[in-house]
């Protein structure tokens, strides 16, 4: 079975029209697309640079301010600039796109567009028709980072039904994975594990942290690697991105990935994509879970160098706390949305339930959705001081 379709959509700055692409991703997503949405109000640079380091087979844009045939060339102008005109352009503004300006558009080199009253199913066909054939030879990258994107869609390729098989295309990748890791051996990478229940606030968390390295050291480069679940039919929302504004920024690599059939909170990839990573010269790299269960240990077989588990202070009763298997390991505890009103409680609750593993485990009390909080501010002094004020 091939690897699912990979898309990048993404509404245009100045345009907060979101609805029409929200109904599309899900109809992608439920025709087996894997999407990775960016969010409305967004650059051309951003979504060029996201469409590269996502290694998509296009970009779909949904555009309603009036500006499409000048956004949709200059994206298809920028990938082209930046060695990526494999990966297509295609979209749709219901009545705000004309058929004459969509003709220019497409002379401009735009795929498609599609126009008021096309149906959804239409839609999906034509990305499965037109992005669903398997990549030929892929063009000599033009940057790190896209030599990058493209060994990690191999390794990610590479995998079926779980289980990594070995065809001519990644047998190659593996040796240059190899080499890739002995020529940066001698750089530090700290990889830091962000997992926890779904809705705690762990990519706002992670995007805030961003900001705070990114300051820190004006020549730091961080990764991210990101995961969300696929759904039945195998499709995947990817929408981290769109969540996240401090890390659109060249000195941010992220990757998005769908679990692909795994149970657990990671990809069947996960754990190799995660190696080249860590050897590709990053200062961090951050991984993040799906929303996880009781349950899940996501970061095995030391994985990750640092485990933070970041909780919502609504988890029910404080019975729940002794069923939650990360408590027991994670290094730093977070509650984020301590801005609600149960949180006081359920600081203490959890800091009674880690003294009882007799570990030197932290807790933090974190509102990441607020700029410059205090507590994302301690948190980030731990996470470096733990890594030797490297950052
Ligand atoms: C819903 C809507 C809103 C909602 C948006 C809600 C939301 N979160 O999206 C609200 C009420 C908030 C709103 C606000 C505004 N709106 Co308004 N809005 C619309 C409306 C009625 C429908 C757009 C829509 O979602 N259609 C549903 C989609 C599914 O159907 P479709 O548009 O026909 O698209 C088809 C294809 O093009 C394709 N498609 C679309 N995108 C994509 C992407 C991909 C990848 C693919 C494959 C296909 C595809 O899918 C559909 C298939 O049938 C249009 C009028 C209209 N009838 O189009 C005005 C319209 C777009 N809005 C308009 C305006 C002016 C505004 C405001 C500026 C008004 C104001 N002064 O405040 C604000 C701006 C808001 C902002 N921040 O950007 C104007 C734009 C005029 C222009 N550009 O020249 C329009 C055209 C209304 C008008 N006739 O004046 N709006």
């Amino acid at each position: 079975m091939a690897a699912p379709i990979r898309v990048l959509t993404a509404v245009p700055i100045c345009d907060g029209h979101d609805s029409a692409i929200n109904t599309i991703n899900l109809e992608f997503i439920r025709h087996g697309i894997e999407v990775v949405y960016l969010g409305f109000h967004r650059y051309v640079g951003d979504i060029v640079r996201a469409a590269i380091q996502e290694d998509v087979a296009a970009v779909g844009i949904s555009s309603y301010n009036g500006g499409h045939i000048e956004f949709f060339a200059e994206v298809v102008k920028q990938l082209k600039r930046k060695g990526a005109g494999d990966i297509k352009v295609f979209g749709g503004g219901g009545g705000t796109i004309t058929h004459d300006d969509a003709r220019e558009m497409k002379q401009k080199g735009v795929d498609q567009i599609f126009f008021a009253g096309t149906s959804l199913a239409e839609m999906a066909k034509f990305v499965h028709d037109r992005y669903g054939k398997p990549r030929g030879k892929r063009v000599k990258p033009k940057s790190a980072d896209q030599e990058l994107a493209h060994r990690l869609t191999a390794i990610e390729d590479g995998f079926q039904d779980g289980k990594r098989r070995t065809s001519n295309a990644e047998r190659s990748t593996s040796k240059s994975e190899k080499r890739h890791q002995t020529s940066n051996i001698k750089h530090q990478t700290s990889v830091i594990g962000f997992t926890g229940p779904g809705g705690a606030g762990k990519t706002t968390l992670i995007d805030e942290l961003v900001l705070r390295f990114l300051n820190h050291n004006s020549r730091s480069r961080i990764a991210i690697l990101s995961h969300d679940p696929s759904v039945i039919g195998e499709g995947a929302l990817l929408g981290d991105r769109a969540t996240m504004i401090n890390s659109q920024d060249d000195r941010v690599f992220m990757r998005s990935m769908a679990t692909r059939g795994q149970a657990g909170g990671l990809s069947p990839a996960t754990e190799s994509c995660l190696n080249l990573l860590a050897h590709s010269g990053f200062d961090y790299v951050i991984i993040e879970t799906v929303g996880t269960g009781q349950e899940a240990l996501p970061f095995r077989n030391q994985l990750v160098d640092q485990t933070i588990l970041v909780m919502n202070p609504d988890y029910g009763a404080r019975l729940q706390l002794q069923k939650i298997v990360m408590l027991d390991v994670a290094d730093i505890v977070v509650v984020n949305k301590t801005d609600l009103e149960r949180a006081k409680a359920a600081l203490s609750e959890i800091e009674h339930r880690l003294t009882q593993n007799k570990r030197k485990q932290q807790i933090v009390a974190t509102v990441a959705k607020r700029h410059r909080d205090r507590g994302v501010d301690e948190l980030f002094e731990l996470i470096t001081s733990k890594t030797g004020g490297k950052s």
